[in-house]
């Protein structure tokens, strides 16, 4: 019957390491019979992020979609350029308006899934309609828990200007300064500023939903849902690694290509979405990469946002470098398809900035990673997966731009990568593990379906 349907609103934000859980979680959502109804922005900063949204809506005719307009922000802010941070807090402030875009869809939802940087305004929203808001989180849990403590955290002067010790969250393992973004330091910052004003949400939600899973950071886990750490949030609940989609299959040469390379032999490297390196860390990649002999696919972004990016790859890697390694390697710049690539039997390590969701589907294939954090949450990602058994991290290598990696620290960590026996039993257990909490019975899929039942009535 249409009471046992329950109707969830997901409204996820910027950039594709927060587009891409929501669109994982509404394909759960709908294979457990629920009804979904998608709220996207009006524009979204990357081109990415639009392709996906048209076509994951033409393969789901089902999902009702919600275009919402978010005013523009002036730009007056002058703590940040990032255009991500700006539509951040661009939607962040105007949330509440989604209300009347939703309160009178039929059937009246059930629940509101929402990202964290619209927590402020969409907690309201519920409570006046009288529904559960969960928060999606799409980073780990000892991420979570630092941008949780930011409130605490941002009010003490005294502790944010003292940069010599560690950050201490009472009941949770202390967070080494260097894992701390930077822009934290900074209460005034864009992208602080707006985390700030809807952490203080948090403990108005139902639950915090989590692409992880239950043995991937168990000690953070279990402080904060057994009550031992950040005492008023509300329960954390593991629901991943979220499954992958059918995406829309590029024209890309790599598929083929990989088809002719041995078992765990390539390399596979790429920032994310949102990355790009200096010219000359680019140069010593490069360099490090051939004298590291091993076969690679290196997806090489230039630019933050999609859209202007043009620079060409000669000019940058050098037409003899392309030449000399044409066998071997291969580098693109256009977007492809992560998921499929990590799931291909040639790659045998994965070399990334530990984005959540490359992280995540790392471990859900048991590729080992090579970390190399560069902005926001990374650095605490490659703390937790290194712990979990699931990659190797430098921690001398520092933020994006902080200092040159040298090419022979670069190939002498490749080839670590690449030969260490250990490591690799390591991430293939992890990888059992994954796929254990997202199989039959697993942990991942009992939590999910719970939630769907509390909102069943
Ligand atoms: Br680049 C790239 N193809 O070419 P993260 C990324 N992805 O499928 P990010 C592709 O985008 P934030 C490409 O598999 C992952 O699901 C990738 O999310 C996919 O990093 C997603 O890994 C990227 O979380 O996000 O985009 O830097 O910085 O917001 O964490």
């Amino acid at each position: 019957s249409e009471t046992s349907q329950p109707h969830i609103a997901l409204f996820p934000s910027a950039g594709m390491g927060h587009l891409t859980p929501f669109l994982r979680l509404a394909s759960v959502l709908l294979s457990h019979n629920c009804m979904v109804t998608l709220i996207t922005t009006k524009s979204t900063v990357s081109v990415a992020e639009s392709t996906y949204i048209s076509f994951f809506l033409s393969t789901h005719p089902e999902i009702k979609h919600i275009e919402f307009q978010v005013p523009p922000m002036q730009p007056s802010n002058t703590t940040t350029d990032d255009p991500f941070f700006i539509q951040f807090k661009a939607t962040s402030r105007s949330a509440h308006l989604i209300h009347p875009l939703i309160s009178s869809l039929s059937p009246p939802l059930s629940a509101i899934f929402s990202d964290l940087v619209v927590a402020s305004g969409v907690s309201k929203v519920a409570i006046d309609l009288g529904i559960p808001n969960y928060t999606v989180s799409t980073t780990s849990v000892k991420f979570l828990s630092l941008m949780a403590y930011l409130p605490i955290l941002t009010s003490d002067a005294a502790r944010l200007s003292d940069r010599s010790t560690e950050i201490e969250i009472p009941g949770l393992a202390p967070l080494p300064i260097s894992s701390i973004p930077p822009p934290f330091f900074n209460p005034d910052h864009l992208f602080t500023a707006t985390l700030v004003s809807n952490a203080i949400a948090l403990p108005d939600c139902k639950g915090i939903l989590m692409n992880t899973f239950d043995c991937f950071e168990p000690e953070t886990l279990s402080a904060i849902n057994n009550k031992r750490a950040l005492r008023n949030l509300p329960p954390i609940l593991p629901i991943g690694p979220l499954e992958t989609y059918e995406l829309k299959k590029d024209q890309g040469q790599y598929l083929p290509w990989l088809k002719n390379q041995p078992a765990e032999s390539v390399v596979f490297l790429s920032f994310g979405s949102r990355t790009a390196m200096s010219k000359d860390q680019i140069k010593e990649l490069r360099d490090g990469l051939e004298k590291s002999e091993y076969r690679f696919l290196w997806i090489l972004k230039m630019k933050t946002v999609d859209k202007d990016d043009s620079e060409d790859l000669e000019d940058l890697l050098s037409s003899s470098f392309l030449e000399r390694t044409k066998n071997k390697g291969m580098v693109l710049k256009e977007w492809v398809n992560q998921q499929d690539i990590l799931a291909h039997p040639a790659v045998g390590g994965f070399v990334n900035h530990c984005g959540w969701n490359s992280v995540m589907e790392a471990a859900q294939r048991g590729i080992p990673m090579l970390a190399w954090p560069q902005h926001g949450d990374q650095r605490a990602n490659a703390e937790v997966l290194e712990k979990a058994g699931l990659g190797i991290w430098d921690r001398t290598w520092g933020w994006c731009g902080q200092r040159l990696v040298k090419t022979d620290e670069i190939q002498k960590r490749i080839s670590e990568l690449m030969t260490d026996a250990k490591l690799k039993s390591r991430a293939k257990k992890v990888g059992e593990e994954a796929r254990k909490a997202t199989g039959n019975g697993g942990s991942s899929i009992k939590t999910i379906m719970e939630v769907i039942e509390s909102l069943k009535q």
